[in-house]
């Protein structure tokens, strides 16, 4: 029988249907242009620069590689140690821009990032030499897959549209990063996403919040022909390298056909979907409560603007409406590090406590110089959070713009978790120098922050009692839950119109109307006052200007149940999962770093394995997590109009 090689069933799988992104964390730069930003790219390339730059572009390596299993090595040998090069001078402008924003870093950024599309772009279309070449060696086939599903952005080969693309890349996160809301007549106070956000969390004034909600809305509405005009070009630069379209790269990034991880989503959302139900019906009941049954009628969607979040993701913002019961010891974290003036830096060697209880090492002294921790005064900064190794060398940092509260101290450990990834795994050739899947990389840091309980906060004097009892415990659960089950839906839905829209099964002129659709159909939230198709609202949600896939956050939510799981049966930990830290145990660091160290250098299933012991993503943890509280909403429904 004749044996298909390794690589050519790889690049058929590939060709056929989807690749993945490998986006190794939520770095916009790392393993591909997400951020580019040139300001000097706007005006058409002339011809010449565009043929000088696209012969520059030419990886030499293909060309002298012959089609054998030895050339596939010196191949894939020679793309990791360009992609290094490369990926290190892309990485260090774009930290450079993201945290001194100008023309100039910008313009800076987008070079660079037009290179790096160029040089992918050849360095795939030249990989497929080695389709039909037998006897591969595993690790050259698997780089040469990742090589193929590396880029969340990819270009197509004509010079100026790549230089178009990179331009609007940029202009779009420009936007986004520079938006704010002046007030109704443009003349107020302006406020940025910060000011706005902190309105959304904290007024309890439905009108107030509906101004916050609409000013920030109205960023997006400029974002809407650049967007469909980056959809054109980088869907065809996906075909050049043989996707159908970007949702089919993106989707090609887990080990499986594209297809196959589609239902692969809807079958963990199933899993997870009667406790959201659940959860969404108290709520809505609480809310109506609070702001009126003619605002928030049972047995409709939810204003989106009542869950102390701009995009109604998470909601532990309006925890105190919902509270169950009163007179428990408080949860309130916030007060505490107010209270004891905690800084930024001691925020984040808290976090850093909690990895070298496990046994994992201190971050480097270049960790601590390099990182931006807070907001500087007197420039411009992308203030999403985010985590790099800039030199893929241990190189590592944060950026975030820290303020004393308990959700930044949860971002911090988030954070964390990508920097000891990437330290685990620093020296892999850099084609593995990712997670697993994207949902790893984005599951380490939250699965740490599932053993931050009210013991422990306690014993960091963060809590001044740890509640007790019944009643205590569906408190705590139910602050759980306002983050971690409300953001279920969520995570899932802002691919679900991605890809829709990358296939062109969403039309320009229905962006909006199918983003609201897809709000509704999943988290059961609507938009507070009339959308039309002047307004691009999936734009005024970061990971969309930005091109940063979001199902990986999806995936994650389930994936750190299912991790701490593990991690609390390495640790010896008996009795229910919510009553679990593993705050200290080295046996659960050991096997924490055992899944870390091997990056992507195996399919996801390999390294889920070494750490679980299963080879599925599995929602049952998350669901005997919130096994109390499920029973206890269960309770207050009873004779509810749940549902919407
Ligand atoms: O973007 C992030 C991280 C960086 S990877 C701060 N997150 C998503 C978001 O903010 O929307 C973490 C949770 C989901
Ligand atoms: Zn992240």
């Amino acid at each position: 029988m004749k044996r298909t090689s390794p690589v050519k069933q790889i690049l058929r799988a590939a060709l056929a249907v989807v690749p993945l992104v490998a986006n190794p964390a939520c770095t916009p730069s790392a393993h591909g242009p997400n951020a580019v930003t040139p300001e000097g790219a706007r005006a058409p390339m002339p011809p010449a620069e565009a043929a000088r730059r696209s012969a520059e572009a030419q990886p030499a390596a293909a060309a002298t590689a012959p089609a054998t299993t030895e050339g596939a090595r010196q191949f894939t040998q020679r793309v990791n140690d360009d992609l290094r090069r490369l990926w290190t001078r892309q990485a260090t402008a774009e930290w450079i821009k993201s945290t001194y924003i100008t023309d100039d870093t910008e313009r800076n950024a987008a070079t660079i990032n037009e290179e790096v599309m160029a040089y992918l772009n050849q360095a795939i279309k030249e990989a497929a030499r080695f389709k039909d070449v037998q006897g591969v060696d595993a690790d050259s086939a698997r780089m040469l897959h990742l090589l193929r599903v590396s880029s969340s952005l990819p270009a197509p080969s004509d010079a100026q549209k790549r230089a178009e693309l990179a331009s609007i890349a940029a202009k779009l996160e420009g936007l986004y990063g520079k938006g704010k809301y002046c007030g109704k007549d443009g003349k107020g106070q302006c406020k940025d996403l910060g000011e706005l956000s902190d309105v959304l969390a904290k007024s309890r004034n439905y009108d107030e919040l509906l101004d916050a909600w609409v000013g920030w809305h109205a960023i997006s509405r400029e974002m809407r022909p650049l967007y469909q005009r980056q959809v054109e070009i980088s869907n065809e630069g996906a075909r050049e390298i043989g996707f159908p379209d970007l949702g089919a790269l993106w989707r090609s990034n887990y080990d499986m056909p594209p297809e196959a991880f589609e239902k692969e989503a809807q079958r963990l959302w199933g899993q997870v979907k009667p406790l959201y139900d659940e959860l969404h019906c108290y709520v809505r009941t609480r809310l109506a409560k609070q702001y009126g049954e003619d605002k928030v009628p049972a047995g409709k969607a939810i204003p989106a603007h009542l869950l102390g979040n701009m995009w109604a993701q998470e909601w532990n913002n309006v925890y105190s409406l919902v509270e169950p019961y009163k007179g428990q010891p408080s949860l309130d974290v916030d007060a505490e590090l107010k209270r004891q003036s905690y800084d930024a830096v001691r925020m984040v060697k808290t976090g850093e406590g909690f990895f070298t209880s496990l046994g994992l090492q201190q971050l480097p002294e270049t960790f601590w110089q390099r990182s931006q921790f807070t907001k500087p005064r007197d420039r411009d900064v992308v203030c999403h959070a985010s985590a790099w190794d800039v030199t893929y060398d241990n190189d590592l940092r944060i950026k975030m713009c820290i303020k004393p509260t308990e959700e930044d101290l949860v971002t911090i450990h988030h954070e964390l978790g990508h920097n000891y990834y990437y330290t685990n795994y620093y020296k892999l050739p850099v084609l593995y120098q990712q997670g697993a899947h994207d949902g790893f990389h984005e599951a380490i840091g939250d699965a740490i922050t599932l053993s931050i309980t009210p013991g422990y906060l306690k014993q960091m004097g963060l809590l001044k009692a740890v509640p007790q009892g019944d009643k205590g415990l569906i408190n705590l659960q139910m602050k759980d839950a306002m983050e971690k089950v409300a953001f279920l839906p969520f995570g899932l839905l802002v691919d679900q119109w991605r890809w829709e829209v990358f296939s062109g099964r969403v039309k320009p002129e229905d962006y909006n109307k199918s983003w609201w659709a897809l709000r509704e159909k999943y988290q059961g939230v609507r938009a507070p006052v009339e959308r039309t198709e002047q307004d691009f609202d999936p734009g005024a949600k970061y990971h969309v200007p930005a091109n940063v896939p979001y199902t990986r956050y999806f995936l994650a939510r389930i994936l750190q149940f299912q991790f701490h799981r593990a991690l609390c049966q390495a640790a010896g930990h008996q009795g229910a999962l919510h009553e679990c830290s593993i705050y200290g145990n080295k046996e659960a660091g050991k096997r924490l770093q055992s899944m870390l160290a091997m990056g992507a250098s195996k399919p996801w299933p390999d390294a889920l394995e070494a750490l679980t012991g299963q080879r599925e993503m599995d929602a049952s943890a998350i669901l005997d997590y919130f096994a109390p509280l499920r029973r206890w909403l269960q309770e207050q429904n009873k004779g509810q109009k749940c549902g919407w």
